[in-house]
């Protein structure tokens, strides 16, 4: 092998390894807090993504998302919880408050009306 392909075939390895961490790593993980009254409660700004991703809260104590969406791209005006029945339009610069008690343990994929954004609500046994 020449200089010119040991480069590309580096090149090709980091790009590889991005693909990989783009569609698959584990993105921001983060607890949702619990505030005075109980509630387990978080932010999520939606810009071309939902961030964090991976958001951790705990079974059978309620819970309220606060969608914030940064942005006015078609993409992200629903976001979908397939799992407990949830769908809600997020006006664009606003904040919608999602509020529901997960009742089961588990991993639940959230996404836009289209399935094409996605993140994830880390729900822990109690
Ligand atoms: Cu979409």
């Amino acid at each position: 092998m020449d200089m010119t392909e040991i480069i590309v075939v580096i090149v090709g390895v980091i790009l590889i390894g991005f693909v990989l961490w783009y569609f698959f790593g584990e993105r921001e993980k983060v607890a949702a807090r619990e505030n005075e009254s109980g509630v387990q409660e978080i932010k999520v700004t939606v810009k071309g993504g939902y961030s964090p991703d991976r958001i951790v809260v705990r079974e059978g104590r309620p819970v309220r998302l606060n969608f914030y969406r940064d942005e006015t791209a078609s993409c992200s005006e629903q976001v979908v919880f397939g799992d407990f029945g949830i769908a809600r339009s997020l006006p664009p610069f606003q904040n919608t408050s999602i509020e529901f008690t997960p009742d089961r343990a588990g991993e639940f994929t959230f996404t836009c009306g289209m399935n094409m954004l996605r993140g994830k609500l880390v729900v822990e046994k109690q």
